[in-house]
Order: C-alpha cells, then sequence, then structure tokens
C-alpha cells in the first residue's frame, strides 16, 4: 500500500535536491496540478525536479522505502490525464523538465540521446542543424517532452511514414521502482537477452519506471516538400485518394489528414489569423504532404499530377498546393489547432479510437449517425490520422451545456462510442494511451488475457504501487470492489 510523505522525508529530498529541485510552494505547483484541458486537478506535497539520472535514482529509492507515489511528469500535455497527481493527495510530483542535456546527436549514427525533459521542438532543430531531423511532430511540439513522448508511445502526423515512437527509439534509461537504474541505451540491431524492457516502458506511462533518457532514431532532412489542402465530400473517397497517391508517390506521402468542415470552422471560429484553403465548402477536407530528400526532384509535380486526374475524376471536389513554407505552414496550423479550438468552444468528449484503416470511413459515418441519434444536440467532430486508421472521435455537447455535461452525459456517451468501437474489432486508445480517463473504461472492456497480463507486470516491477498510481492499469480493488486508485 502507497503511503504519503512523512515531514522527515521532505525534508531529506529538499535537502538532497536543492532550491532549484524542491518546491512546496503552492504558485510553482498548481500550473502542474491540472491537465492540459482542464478535465482532471490533483493535489501534490511537493513538486521535484531533478536534473540528473543519479537524483531520479535517489529520489526513487528514498520513496520506495517509505512507499511514498511519484507521479512523472514532462510538459504537462497528456490528453488522458496522464500525468496530473490524484485529487487526494499523498503523491509527489516528478517533473523532469530540468533533464534538458541532448547528451549526444550524430548525422554518422543517425541517432540522438536526449534526456527525458528534451522539448521535441528543441530536438527538431539540433538535428536540422547536422541535416538531420526526428520525423515524429504533433501540435503539442512546443511542450511535450522525450521523456512523456516514450512513456505515451507518442503517433502524431507522420506516423504514416515513420511509425509511433516504438519504431523510432533505439535505446531506453530509466530508474525502475527499486531506484535501480536500467541502462540500455545503446542502439543494438540485434539484441535476445530476454524480455524487452525498452519496449516494456514505451507507452508504459510512467507506471513501471521513470524515464530518463533516450536514444532516438534520426533520418536525413527533408530537401522539398509540398502540402497540399484537398477538399471532398466522403471520408470514403479521402482513403480512396491516400491510396491513389501511395501508387503514385510511394513512401513520399508523409502525412494525410483528415479534417472535418466542422473542425474548420471551429478553428476559424476561435483561432486569430487562420483562414480557410479553398474558396468553396467542402464537407471533408485533407490535409496531405508529399516529401524529397535533398538533391531529388520536388514532390509538387506528381502531387499536382495526381490531384488533377483526381479532381478530373470527381474523387475531389477542389485541391490547393501551398506555394510557399509560409502557406505550407498556415495550412499546417489550421490542422495543428483543432484541439485548442475545441477546448475554446466547450465541453466535449473526447476519444480516440482506431480501427482497421479500411473500415474507418463507414465506421466514422455510421458511428456518428449512431451517436446524434441516441444523444440528441450533440455534433460529434471526427479528425486525425485516417491514414493510421485512427480518428478523434469526439462529441461535443449540446449547445449551451456546461461543464457538468462531462461528468453527468458524457460518461454514457463514451461507453456507448467504446461500445461501437470495440464491436468493430478496434481500440479504445490508439495514440494518447489510457492514463486516468480510459481506466474504468479500459477494465470494462479489455479481455481478461490483457488485463491479466498488463497487472501481473505492474505488481512484479512496481510491488509497492508507487509508480503513477490510478494510471493505465485498472488494478482491482477487491476489499472496495472498485477500481484502485
Ligand atoms: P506528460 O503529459 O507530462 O505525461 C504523459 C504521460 O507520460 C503521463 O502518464 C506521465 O506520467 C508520463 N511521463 C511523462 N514523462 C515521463 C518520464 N520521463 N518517465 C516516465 N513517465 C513519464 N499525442 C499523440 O500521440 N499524437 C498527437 O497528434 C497529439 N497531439 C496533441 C496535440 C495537442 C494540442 C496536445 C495538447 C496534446 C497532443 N497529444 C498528442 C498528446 C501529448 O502531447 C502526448 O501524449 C505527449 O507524448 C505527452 O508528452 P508530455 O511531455 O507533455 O507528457
Ligand atoms: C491531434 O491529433 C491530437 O490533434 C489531439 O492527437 C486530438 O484533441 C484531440 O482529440
Ligand atoms: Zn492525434
Amino acid at each position: 500500500m502507497a503511503n504519503p510523505p512523512s515531514m522527515q522525508l521532505l525534508e531529506t529530498l529538499a535537502a538532497r535536491l536543492g532550491p532549484k529541485g524542491f518546491t512546496r510552494d503552492e504558485r510553482d505547483l498548481t500550473p502542474w496540478l491540472e491537465d492540459w484541458r482542464g478535465r482532471y486537478r490533483g493535489a501534490a506535497a511537493a513538486m521535484l525536479s531533478p536534473s540528473t539520472t543519479a537524483e531520479v535514482a535517489e529520489i526513487v529509492r528514498l520513496c520506495a522505502a517509505e512507499r511514498v507515489p511519484l507521479v512523472p511528469q514532462g510538459g504537462n500535455t497528456s490528453m488522458v490525464g496522464g500525468a496530473t497527481p490524484p485529487a487526494q493527495g499523498g503523491a509527489l510530483l516528478l517533473s523532469l523538465r530540468r533533464m534538458t542535456a541532448i547528451r549526444s546527436l550524430s548525422d554518422v549514427s543517425n541517432s540522438a540521446v536526449c534526456e527525458a525533459g528534451v522539448i521535441l521542438s528543441r530536438l527538431h532543430e539540433a538535428a536540422a542543424e547536422v541535416g538531420r531531423r526526428f520525423p515524429l511532430t504533433l501540435g503539442a511540439r512546443g511542450s511535450a517532452t522525450i521523456g512523456g513522448l516514450v512513456s505515451t508511445n507518442a503517433g502524431g502526423t507522420q506516423v504514416l511514414r515513420f511509425g509511433t515512437m516504438r519504431s523510432l527509439v533505439q535505446g531506453i534509461e530509466a530508474v525502475l521502482a527499486d531506484g535501480s537504474v536500467f541502462d540500455g541505451l545503446t542502439p543494438l540491431k540485434k539484441d535476445n537477452r530476454g524480455y524487452d524492457l525498452r519496449q516494456l516502458l514505451i507507452g508504459a506511462e510512467g507506471t513501471l519506471g521513470i524515464v530518463t533518457a533516450a536514444n532516438l532514431k534520426l533520418v536525413p532532412a527533408i530537401g522539398s516538400r509540398s502540402v497540399a489542402w484537398i477538399g471532398l465530400s466522403s471520408a470514403e473517397a479521402a482513403l480512396r485518394l491516400l491510396r491513389e497517391l501511395e501508387v503514385s508517390l510511394g513512401d513520399a506521402v508523409e502525412s494525410f489528414e483528415l479534417v472535418p468542415e466542422t473542425a474548420l470552422d471551429l478553428v476559424l471560429a476561435h483561432v486569430v489569423g487562420t483562414r480557410a484553403p479553398l474558396g468553396g465548402r467542402h464537407r471533408w477536407h485533407v490535409l496531405a504532404e508529399a516529401t524529397a530528400p535533398a538533391g531529388a526532384p520536388s514532390p509538387e509535380a506528381e502531387l499536382g499530377k495526381a490531384l488533377g486526374e483526381a479532381l478530373e475524376r470527381g474523387l475531389i471536389e477542389d485541391a490547393v498546393i501551398a506555394s510557399s513554407e509560409a502557406q505550407a505552414e498556415a495550412f499546417w496550423r489550421i490542422r495543428d489547432s483543432i484541439s485548442e479550438a475545441e477546448r475554446k468552444d466547450g465541453p466535449a468528449a473526447k476519444h480516440d479510437i482506431s480501427v482497421d484503416v479500411a473500415a474507418m470511413p463507414d465506421f466514422m459515418t455510421g458511428a456518428a449517425a449512431a451517436v446524434e441519434a441516441r444523444f440528441p444536440g450533440t455534433r460529434v467532430i471526427a479528425f486525425g490520422h485516417l491514414g493510421d486508421g485512427n480518428v478523434h472521435f469526439n462529441v461535443r455537447a449540446p449547445e449551451g451545456a456546461g461543464p457538468e455535461w462531462l461528468e453527468e452525459a458524457a460518461p454514457e456517451v463514451t461507453r456507448f462510442v467504446h461500445d461501437l468501437v470495440t464491436e468493430a474489432g478496434g481500440s479504445i486508445s490508439a495514440e494518447h494511451g489510457i492514463g486516468q480517463m480510459r481506466l474504468s473504461e479500459l477494465a470494462r472492456l479489455a479481455d481478461p488475457a490483457r488485463l491479466g497480463a498488463m497487472r501481473a507486470i505492474k505488481q512484479a516491477l512496481d510491488p509497492h504501487g508507487i509508480m503513477n498510481p490510478g494510471k493505465l492499469v485498472p488494478l482491482f480493488d477487491l476489499a472496495q470492489g472498485s477500481l484502485a486508485e
């Protein structure tokens, strides 16, 4: 059983970490106790901000001895309340934001060893300086950290070509729940020494250990890119277009993001300085990006030809290719601002779902109609990574509903959506993780084999339950007959 920290432990931690690494000041803590969407608010006796792996190991050893829970936190951009401590207090917040060293970055090994607190956009810049890039990006790149991205197995808008974090992490250094340091940073292509701890820690949401550094794969920098904004009448047409672009452009197609008219309208209404890329109105839009390496011809001609043919055949309704980097960035800004616009607009029940890619267009259409019929006044806004079979199937509250809608009505909406996803053989968490938001739904819907194995792994590697309790692993509390926090 986990315990709250004693005064003696807090004094020891304060002395070891110094004023930069330890605070109990409410003004320092408050911004980090609420999640990005403002859905969860937690409490913590202190925030610990170590600057080295040795300090993290010492913190974990001290806390393990007293069974005090730790909640690791990077940029706090979790979409599932994963980095928010439990509301009843008792846990310590462990911020990795001071561990910001890029220990090495090489265009020979095509890799970067980053500490957990390195912000994604900083890695992008550092890689660009040596003619390389880290091919994973997302709207929160200005705040999300390497530790958080690893721990959520983040996806984003380039998964189509380069995969999720799982395929980009070549090595990991982590502090395990007893304070021991797992040094798996060397990027071995072949290593059969048993269970793959690196893959186990990726996507573990801090429930098995604290990621202190990662060895990340880099790829050659882009020579040129071509970014198109396309109007279509259906998601099915969008998927057919993707398959056609793959035939004409091969794996030059890096991003293929679906944006419904409703999402575009929200962005235009709430995000200053945005404007619609096309003149007319279209039920659906796609933002597609194709790239070419340095020295190779720009993909623009091939993309333009493919889109021209699709237009002639009536597969798409309209399209524009960005004529400058500034215009390309403006298109991306619209896509990346959907979450922010939706947040400003009001409450929404958020779902991060995946089904078989080929089944997604029909699934989206059918599920949206079913939800809106079953819960009158709600409005579905499904957008995102169509090429990965992953959309954010968010259900906006009826006009005028207040935040209480999230507690009172949204859970039933969520169960309805997740039942449909489960019937379709899909996943209720494609890229954001489980955190605290999806815990009860995972417990309700995951098959017993998966749940049993997850619980056994958690129990074996974190026997005292001090690593981010109440997240990811639904532990059944037999005494209370409910999910243990
Ligand atoms: P945090 O939010 O701080 O933490 C996330 C989880 O990881 C928590 O469970 C936390 O306890 C754990 N954790 C953090 N650091 C460590 C560590 N060092 N060791 C162990 N555990 C740790 N996600 C996507 O996958 N794709 C998207 O396209 C995407 N777009 C987004 C757009 C916006 C506008 C926002 C706000 C979020 C988006 N996200 C997306 C979600 C989020 O950005 C990612 O999940 C990201 O990986 C979280 O990084 P972070 O540093 O903010 O982690
Ligand atoms: C995205 O793809 C993110 O923009 C956030 O994963 C999705 O806000 C959301 O639901
Ligand atoms: Zn996403």
